[in-house]
């Protein structure tokens, strides 16, 4: 078959690859992004492809797809304090449940939803309203379990957190080390800090322990390449005040 006649059956993903060449604006890089048999057939269907490109062109300004990674690490959770009920006993002085059974999410996404987050904005640990078993934070086991908590300091880099589009749900499986969140942040666009963490109860109804945001920008590109974001985070609080069952502090960093 003579491609000479056939421009037509270029691959839609060839196309991209050549446009992307394109607006990369550099001969050099046009050259590497084609593969050898693409190469040819550029060559000789140049005209065509010239063509094909240019409305792609035109359809997507190089400047509004730039975007620039900001990373958000969930460092500790810290609670300063707790309350799971009153002691009903009048003869022992001191049995109030100090002890959340926790599951939670962290996550973190900019006005342009999920997507900005690679489809993945939230890491939960624990399974969202549900008590299957008990275990500790830092447990080598039972990723679905709610984990003890009390009075104290939690390392996100120690609980099993699982990747997920919704914040209650798991859509891959449980790792320890998945504490960090990557965005891809276009110029104009904000984003948000976010986690919402919740103590099961068997009797009534879970309790908010932990629920709070933050939100960033919006920045320009020059302040996202600067990364000013860094040193607004370190000023912005990811904190609950005491609601009756808990107060609780989010240590986390942007770069
Ligand atoms: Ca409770
Ligand atoms: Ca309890
Ligand atoms: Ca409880």
């Amino acid at each position: 078959m003579n491609t000479i006649n056939q421009p037509h059956k270029f691959s839609t993903p060839g196309v991209r690859r050549l446009a992307r060449g394109l607006l990369i604006g550099a001969g050099a890089a046009f050259a590497l992004v084609l593969s050898p048999a693409l190469r040819r057939r550029v060559a000789l269907t140049g005209a065509a492809l010239t063509m094909a490109a240019t409305s792609l062109l035109s359809a997507q300004p190089a400047a509004a797809d730039t975007t620039y990674p900001v990373y958000v690490t969930f460092d500790n959770v810290k609670f300063t304090m707790v309350n799971d009920g009153s002691c009903s006993n009048p003869l022992v002085w001191d049995c109030n449940d100090t002890t959340l059974e926790l599951y939670g999410t962290v996550g973190a996404y900019t006005t342009a939803g999920a997507v900005s987050a690679g489809g993945l904005p939230y890491r939960l640990f624990g399974k969202w309203a549900s008590h299957p078993c008990e275990t500790n934070w830092g447990s080598s086991w039972g990723t679905t379990c709610t984990k003890e908590v009390n009075v104290g300091t939690y390392d996100f880099t120690k609980v099993f957190l699982c990747d997920g589009s919704y914040y209650q749900t798991c859509s891959t499986a449980y790792y320890k080390y998945n504490n960090t969140v990557g965005l891809q942040v276009h110029a104009g666009e904000q984003f948000k800090v976010t986690v919402a963490m919740q103590d099961y109860d068997a009797t009534s109804a879970n309790d908010n322990v932990c629920v709070t945001y933050q939100w960033f920008g919006p920045y320009t590109a020059a302040q996202l390449q600067a990364k000013t974001y860094v040193t607004d985070a370190q000023n912005k609080a990811l904190m609950m005040p005491f609601n009756g069952d808990a107060e609780c502090w989010v240590a986390y960093h942007l770069s």
